[in-house]
Parts: structure tokens; sequence; C-alpha cells
């Protein structure tokens, strides 16, 4: 126990900057927003703050377009904002991880503007061709644009273009960036995309219908070399740790990445939970079905060697709303999947708003969506005829701007006094901060008690995993450390239905506020979390 380090036995709470709190009224949010409701994020209990991109950007992808790594967005605020900001984080305890975005800069970076000349020393900076290959992008389409008689790649939108990570001048800028940045004190990375940075040929890629050309860039040896570089170079001189994300993992790909031996990251976000409510991309849904994702969690489970465990963040609809019910069973479908994130083995991500059950934002049109990725599929989906109403539908049910409305503290949004830079839910009325706060039976109250629990626990923190029971959307899983041991039950549908095993123990925490387990048959999204007595 005394080694398990911070990023192990910590609670993460993600922070969306644009969205959080504003606090000079210009619509947008800010440091000094973050600042003022540190005691807030405190109180909840958890003890690492993710910052999404602060940087200076010129926001055609909400600051994952970096301009200048080494100095804040104005928007947000200033380098002293930021610096106050780790200070009076560490002061209460909690630690700020940042964004890393390294695998493509914005247009705007001096880099690139640069580069455009083809005599500039910037012009390896990123990569050029004279002609384009088949490869198509995140955003869709494809990854190449011209400027004069060139074409550089970009495999998200042309304001982003990649990096060239087969020139070392890259691997030494972004070393510099990373050592300024944990200088200042910070507790260390969320690296995006990372496991895609690294090009080995710009060969055509076999005809797929979305990604055309990732195998020549995903999860290759040139990556684990560059992150066994950053951890060795960096990463080592200080307490701070990493989280890859790491799109179309699989576990094996996953172990690659995060086994201590390999000396690469501390841990990886994996994807393919969020993969069982789709038909082949994320942009068609199918229903949610419980017993495909409670087996897929399951498995990363058993076979990834850590986890990051989220059910939502910036670029994901709301989890209530995905995997619970935003209406009937609000109250109990939230409490669910809250136990379900933070009793599983590994580090638990938080997503704001999630610890007040926020749901869904409720656009009336494309007017009120400001994503890029939602204007690009949307568009994409003209051109192959979809009708307007299936394609509104899907941007709906899809669109990223669904996590992305501002936190609600208060009945009137309390977010700002100006005009919010995307619309805040009409629902804050009843699902805000302040209601949270008075209510001891609230969605937030129950995260901050489980939050307890798991914080005092070897068995939540450090335990061992075992699935005991994944049919008939039930789920149920130990968690089991030396001779104690800890069992979920989460039923994960609206249906009742009867737990098939025994259960006994005590309760630690419930959502339906059960005093005794003699009651086999479980409520809508009843979970129940049970210490058992006496060794196992
Ligand atoms: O996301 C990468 C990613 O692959 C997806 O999760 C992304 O949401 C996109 O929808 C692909 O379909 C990261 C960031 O989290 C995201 O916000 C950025 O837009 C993206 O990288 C580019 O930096
Ligand atoms: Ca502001």
């Amino acid at each position: 126990m005394e080694n398990t380090k911070l990023w192990q036995k910590g609670i993460v709470y993600q922070i969306y900057p644009r969205s959080f709190m504003d606090y000079n009224n210009d619509g947008i949010g800010d440091l000094q927003g973050i600042i003022s409701k540190l005691d807030y994020i405190k109180d909840l209990g958890v003890d690492i703050i993710w910052l999404s991109p602060v940087y200076k950007s010129p926001n055609d992808d909400n600051g994952y377009d970096i301009s200048d790594y080494l100095d804040i967005n104005p928007e947000y605020g200033t380098m002293k904002d930021m610096d106050e900001l780790i200070e009076k984080a560490k002061q209460k305890g909690l630690r700020i991880l940042m964004d890393l975005v390294i695998n493509h800069t914005s247009d705007e970076h001096p880099w690139f503007t640069q580069s455009q000349d083809p005599k500039s020393e910037y012009r390896d900076y990123y990569i050029w061709r004279k002609e384009p290959n088949n490869w198509t992008g995140f955003f869709s389409g494809s990854t190449w644009d011209k400027i004069g008689d060139s074409y550089y790649l970009h495999l998200f939108s042309k304001k982003q273009p990649d990096l060239n990570w087969k020139n070392p001048k890259i691997m030494e800028e972004v070393q510099n960036i990373m050592h300024f940045w944990l200088k200042k004190g910070i507790y260390g990375f969320r690296c995006d995309v990372i496991n895609i940075i690294y090009k080995t040929s710009l060969e055509n890629g076999k005809k797929s219908l979305v990604l055309t050309g990732s195998e020549h860039y995903h999860s290759q040896e040139g990556c684990h070399q560059i992150l066994k570089t950053l951890r060795s170079e960096v990463m080592d001189q200080y307490d701070a740790f990493t989280v890859g994300e790491t799109v179309l993992v699989t576990t094996k790909q996953a172990n690659d990445l995060i086994l201590p031996e390999r000396k690469e990251l501390n841990m990886v976000f994996a994807f393919e939970h969020m993969e069982t409510d789709q038909i082949n991309n994320k942009w068609f849904k199918t229903r949610f079905k419980p017993n495909k994702f409670m087996k897929v969690i399951s498995k990363w489970q058993e076979e990834a060697y850590w986890n990051a465990n989220y059910l939502g963040n910036h670029d994901q609809p709301r989890s209530v709303s995905r995997f619970g019910d935003d209406k009937k069973y609000h109250l109990e479908s939230a409490k669910m999947l809250a136990t379900l994130n933070l009793t599983l083995k590994g580090t638990p991500y938080i997503f704001e708003g999630d610890e007040i059950g926020m749901t869904n934002g409720d656009f009336k049109s494309m007017d009120d969506y400001k994503d890029i990725e939602s204007f690009r599929i949307y568009t994409l989906m003209k051109k192959m005829l979809f009708p307007h109403w299936l394609r509104y539908k899907l941007i709906q049910k899809t669109s990223r701007d669904n996590a992305r409305t501002p936190m609600q503290w208060t009945k009137q949004g309390g977010f700002t006094k100006g005009n919010p830079w995307l619309k805040v839910n009409a629902n804050t009325k009843t699902i805000n901060v302040d209601n949270n706060l008075d209510d001891p039976n609230s969605i937030y109250n129950y995260y901050k008690h489980l939050i307890k629990i798991r914080k005092e626990s070897d068995v939540l923190i450090n335990g061992s995993f075992k699935p005991l029971y994944m049919k008939r959307n039930i789920f149920v899983f130990r968690r089991t450390y030396q001779n104690q041991s800890f069992i979920t039950v989460l039923n994960m549908s609206k249906n009742k239905r009867k737990c098939p095993l025994d259960m006994k123990g005590n309760i630690s925490i419930s959502n339906y506020n059960r005093t005794d387990l003699n009651d086999q048959l479980l409520q809508p999204y009843e979970a129940i979390l049970i210490k058992e007595e006496g060794a196992k």
C-alpha cells in the first residue's frame, strides 16, 4: 500500500475549461473560474484535475489545435492565472494533469506558417508531399490539403497539421515543452491520440469505411520508441504520470504501452466499451446492450495491466443519457454508473457534470451546435443522401457538444452572466449543483460518499477483479485484496430482476438506500456495494 502512487489510488476529475466556469462573464469558461470552484472540486474528494487544453489556440477544435504550447489561451487567462491555479490547487492537495497534443499543432503555429516555405528549416516539422495518398481522417474526408504546390497531412481537421516525428527536432521541441510544464509543478500529461503519432510509411492504405490508411500509423514501433525516450529523458525526472488516449487499441496493444517493464506510459484510455453501442463507427448508434458492454469492461479489467476507467469525456455523449435513463430513472441510473466507475480496478476519471447527472444537450437545430466534427459529419451524411431528419437524429445522439454544454451550477445556469458560447441545457432548472449540494440523496452526495469509501479501502484501490455474473443486464463482480473483499451488484436496465447470486455481507452503499439484503429482487438500475465478511 505505501508504494501505491497517487495516480493509482487517486481519482481524476476532468475539466473542459471552456464550459466549466466563466469568471469574467464573456461567455467562455476560464482559469479564474476554475480557481473559484476549487473548493467544490476538493469537497467531492478527488485528487487530480485533468484540464483539457488551455494553451494558445485559434479554437478550430477547441484547443486541440495549439498555436503556442508555452502560453495560455487569452480567452482563458494568462500564465499568471495558470501559475495561480497550479499553486492554489496544490495548497488544497489537488494536482493538475495537462493535455499534451503532440500528434498535430494548429496551422497557425509559427512552426507551420514557416513550414509552408519549402526552403524553411521548419519544412520537415510537418509531412509534405507532392501528391496526396488515399488516407481518410478522423473527421471524415481526405487527410491532405494543398498549400502552394504541395500537400500536407492532417489526420484531424485541415487546421490541425500532423507533426513529422521522423524529424529529431520534434523530439527536442516536445521535450522542452514537457519540462517547461513539469517544472511548474503539474502532475503529468494526458497524451492526446498518442498511439497514432508515428507514420511509418505514407503508402496508400487498405480501403475501409473509416480511417483508410491507419495500418501505416496505428501502434507503430516508432511510436513505442518515442514514448520510451520521453519517459527516460523527461518523465522519470519528476513525480508525475502519463495517461495516453489510445484510439482503437486491443488489450495487447494497451499492455505494450503500459506494462512497467516497457517504460512508456502509465495507463491508457481505451475505447472498446464506448464502441458497444455503435455499428462500424461512432456516428451510427444502435441500442445500448448492457451485456455486451459489461463483457468488454470485464475483459479489460482482467487483461489490461492497469485501467483508466471512464464512462464519458468531452468527446462522448453524456453517460447517463447513453448508458442509463436520463428521464424516469435519472437519479438511480446516474448513481448506478457511478458505482460501476468507482468500484472497478484502475484509476477512475469523472467528467465534469457527471457528478450531478448532467444529460445530453437540448439542442434544437444545427445552429445550436459548435463542434467542427458535428458539422463535418453532417455534411458527409448529406453527401450520402441521408434525409434531414436522420442526419439530425444521428448528430443529436452522437455530437461531442452533448458533453460540452456549460456546467450547471444553479437553477438559472450560473456558468456565466454573459452569453454562453454553447447553449446551457434548460434542465439546469432541476439538474444543478445547488440542488445537489442541498439534497442528501443527490447524485453529487452519492459520488462523494462512494469516493470516500473507495479512498479508504485497500480492496477497492489494489484489489483484484473477478466477474461473477454478466447476463440479463446484471453485472456482478468481486474485488479482493488479502483476506478482504467487496462485491458490486448492478442492474443495468429498467427491468426488475432477481439477483442470481446470494447476496451476503454488509451494504457499504446502495442507490435505493437498502438496509438489508434479504430481498433478492433488484430494482430498476439498482446498485449495491457489499463488503463481504470473513476470508475469501
Ligand atoms: O480525440 C481523438 C479521437 O479519436 C476521438 O475520440 C475524437 O473524439 C474524434 O471524435 C474521432 O472521431 C482527441 C481529443 O479528445 C479530441 O477532442 C480532439 O478533437 C482530437 O483528439 C484531435 O486532437
Ligand atoms: Ca471568461
